[in-house]
């Protein structure tokens, strides 16, 4: 068993060498707490969130966070992802809205998603609306998975479905939105088909809109 708390404490402590430590030791006990660790780190980046806002710290700790978190992430992420039925070709675009260049949660669902046999058409971060939109209807895809973390990615977020309506292709895809400020107010508001905060929860809804 790993120490979960002392996991999170070091990573709102940005103490590289304890997180690397205590995933490694997640792995070598065959990842059975992987998600638990991601949760726990999870935490830890909410710590340096509350830190950068107090003004205790700077730009400079949230990249070198985000550092951190990104390695942690890709050594846990043959562990991460839950059943990995399927085998499906069903596509989903993924993305970071427009303004938005936090990637670290898009990359624990894009792991989660192809786990789950979809092929995930990944655009990256700050993505245009018109850039999401002309890529779904260029390779026909159905589902959509937008994400962010800055309350005015939901603006990006509104802005993007309401360019799928304007393109005559809101009725041709599903919407499926995450990232810390979504809530099912925003979702509401936005008119998109669904949210999820958890990655397993948006494979579920994922899987249902694609008949798996
Ligand atoms: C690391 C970090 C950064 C790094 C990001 C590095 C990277 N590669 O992503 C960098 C340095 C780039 C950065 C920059 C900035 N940041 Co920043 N950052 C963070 C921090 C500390 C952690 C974010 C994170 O990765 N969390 C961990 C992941 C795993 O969580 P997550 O994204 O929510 O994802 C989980 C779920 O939401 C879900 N999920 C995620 N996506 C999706 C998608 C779908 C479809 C589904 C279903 C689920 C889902 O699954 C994930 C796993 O559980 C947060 C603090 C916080 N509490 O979040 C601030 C924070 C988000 N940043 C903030 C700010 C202010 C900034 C800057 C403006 C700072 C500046 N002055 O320059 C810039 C903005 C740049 C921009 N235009 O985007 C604020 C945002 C305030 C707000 N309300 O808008 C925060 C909240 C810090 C704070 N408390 O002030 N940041």
């Amino acid at each position: 068993m790993v120490d979960l708390k002392k996991l999170t404490e070091a990573m709102g402590d940005l103490e590289e060498d304890i997180v690397v430590e205590i995933i490694d030791q997640v792995m070598e006990e065959g990842g059975g707490e992987a998600q638990a660790a991601v949760d726990a780190c999870s935490e830890g980046m909410n710590i340096v969130g509350d830190r950068f806002a107090d003004g205790e710290y700077f730009v400079s700790d949230l990249i070198y966070a985000g550092e951190i978190m990104t390695d942690a992430v890709q050594t846990l992420s043959s562990a991460l992802g839950g059943d990995s039925k399927g085998g499906s070709s069903e596509k989903i675009l993924l993305a970071t809205v427009k303004d938005d260049l936090h990637d670290i949660g898009k990359n624990i669902v894009k792991s989660f998603f192809e786990a789950a046999g979809f092929e995930v058409v990944d655009l990256g971060i700050d993505v245009p609306h018109e850039k999401i939109v002309n890529t779904a209807k260029e390779q026909g895809i159905k589902i959509i998975a937008l994400t962010g973390v800055l309350t005015l990615a939901l603006d990006s977020m509104k802005a993007c479905v309401e360019a799928f309506t304007a393109a005559g292709m809101r009725d041709d895809v599903k919407i499926l939105i995450g990232g810390n400020p979504v809530s099912a107010e925003a979702c509401e508001a936005m008119k998109a088909d669904a949210w999820a905060h958890s990655p397993a929860d948006s494979v579920n809804i994922c899987k249902g809109w694609a008949g798996m």
